[in-house]
């Protein structure tokens, strides 16, 4: 928890370094604070991306000729290097996909759906993303297995006591966000982790919001399977990750067919291609993946390490903290206006209503005041229903915004309500 607020003049990210950060907005600079939708790319990532695209670019792990293994080894560096930012055991155990929901997709499929007998419970939380209820509600349907969720207190924290109450002998999944999109609350993963697999259940967690604000160590969580989602921790669109424990994947069926996961095809029988190539069927996305690495070497400096990382995520996650309790601060004094979300965990999420105008057209004046904001259900429609609101206005903060983005956000949100008065 931020105890005082320390002076901070400038952003951590520079906004220079992100040249859509410089647009004009109706007019107005822009305040953006809708990086939990997707954040801003770094023009040294997009231009070193662009390098590879146009002098190192061929298919990979399919050539033998220079430029298709210059793109492998770019391709799997990035693969070493998401190893570092989860701290996992093992290169193999990474496996990219094209964004976060395929790869709960994937576990869901080739994981859950196979083990589901009827009568066996898959257990979430009131704040999943949409990404982390339905796909588990399509094994659950394809195998007569259950969807339960633990509550949440008023003020978004786990309901820990529910939690555990919902844990039980046909418990063999529980899913949950490492950090809510929608309210900012932060789950304790480790300790949750440790409580489903006294059930002998399997843990995947959803890591789209913390990837980019939070140090992640899935061997001290213990998770078995953790994604990321790389178009909001600044990287490309069309990339993800999937992190599983290797015992797991190695037993999981194929979730999709195509050249490059086989190993030998005929049409009486085709054998299927070791860790990870398995999972990565087709041509994947070569130039996201290379984005990654590049927006990696950004975000924690050149020859970065684990201990180097996890001090620049550290170093981030707090900066942010601090942005948001300042941001809070300026919103607190707006009669009318209530913040969801007050754990004793949060990180740089911002979700409010005010009494007089709706989500949506809070956020289209806000807008016109170049205040980037996102309105409606953060595709957390129960979590919304939890809360007894429709919708929220989100403002989401990044290493690249700053107090003056929170006094830009609180000035246009007096003024709509002046508008709506
Ligand atoms: N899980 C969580 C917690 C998320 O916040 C998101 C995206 C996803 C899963 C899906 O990730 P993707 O890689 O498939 O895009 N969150 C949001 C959001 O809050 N506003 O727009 C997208």
């Amino acid at each position: 928890m931020i105890q005082e607020l320390p002076k901070i003049s400038t952003s951590l990210f520079p906004k220079s370094d992100f040249p859509n950060l410089l647009t004009a907005v109706n007019g107005q600079a822009l305040a953006y604070l809708d990086s939990a939708a997707s954040a801003q790319k770094p023009h040294a990532a997009t231009e070193a991306t662009t390098a590879f695209v146009e002098h190192q670019y061929a298919n990979v792990h399919r050539g033998v000729h220079t430029l298709s293994q210059l793109a492998t080894d770019a391709y799997e560096l990035v693969r070493d290097q998401v190893k570092v930012v989860l701290n996992a055991a093992d290169r193999n155990e990474i496996i990219f996909t094209k964004g976060c929901t395929e790869s709960i997709n994937l576990v869901a499929q080739s994981f859950a759906r196979p083990l589901l007998q009827p009568g066996d419970e898959i257990l979430l939380t009131e704040l999943e993303h949409h990404s982390n209820i339905v796909p588990w509600q399509l094994a659950a349907e394809a195998s007569g297995a259950k969807v339960i969720a633990a509550r949440i207190h008023d003020n978004g924290e786990l309901d820990l006591e529910d939690f555990k109450a919902k844990l039980n002998s046909r418990t063999k999944i529980v899913a949950f966000t490492h950090i809510s999109n929608a309210l900012g609350t932060i789950l304790p993963a480790k300790e949750m982790t440790e409580m489903a697999h006294a059930f002998g259940a399997t843990v995947l967690i959803d890591g789209a919001q913390s990837g980019p604000h939070a140090a992640i160590d899935v061997q001290e969580i213990g998770a078995d399977f953790y994604v990321l989602s790389i178009h909001k921790m600044y990287g490309p669109t069309g990339v993800g990750v999937l992190y599983g424990k290797l015992n797991l994947l190695e037993a999981m069926p194929p979730y999709q067919g195509g050249g490059s996961m086989i190993r030998s095809v005929s049409f009486e029988e085709t054998t299927f291609a070791e860790l990870p190539a398995k999972f990565e069927a087709g041509t994947p996305n070569i130039a996201g993946v290379v984005g990654l690495g590049a927006t990696l070497d950004y975000i924690a400096g050149p020859n970065w390490n684990r201990d180097s990382w996890v001090r620049r995520v550290t170093e981030i996650g707090n900066y942010e903290a601090v942005v948001r309790e300042y941001g809070v601060s300026q919103l607190a004094e707006i009669e009318g206006l209530s913040v969801y979300g007050d754990a004793e965990e949060m990180a740089g999420i911002i979700s409010f209503t005010l009494k007089t105008v709706h989500p949506h057209d809070l956020g289209t004046i806000l807008d016109q005041h170049g205040v980037a904001v996102r309105a409606g259900h953060h595709c957390c429609q129960p979590l919304m229903k939890r809360l007894g609101v429709p919708a929220t206005a989100r403002a989401s903060i990044a290493a690249y915004n700053d107090l003056e983005d929170m006094d830009r956000l609180a000035s246009a949100v007096i003024a709509a309500k002046e508008i709506f008065a």
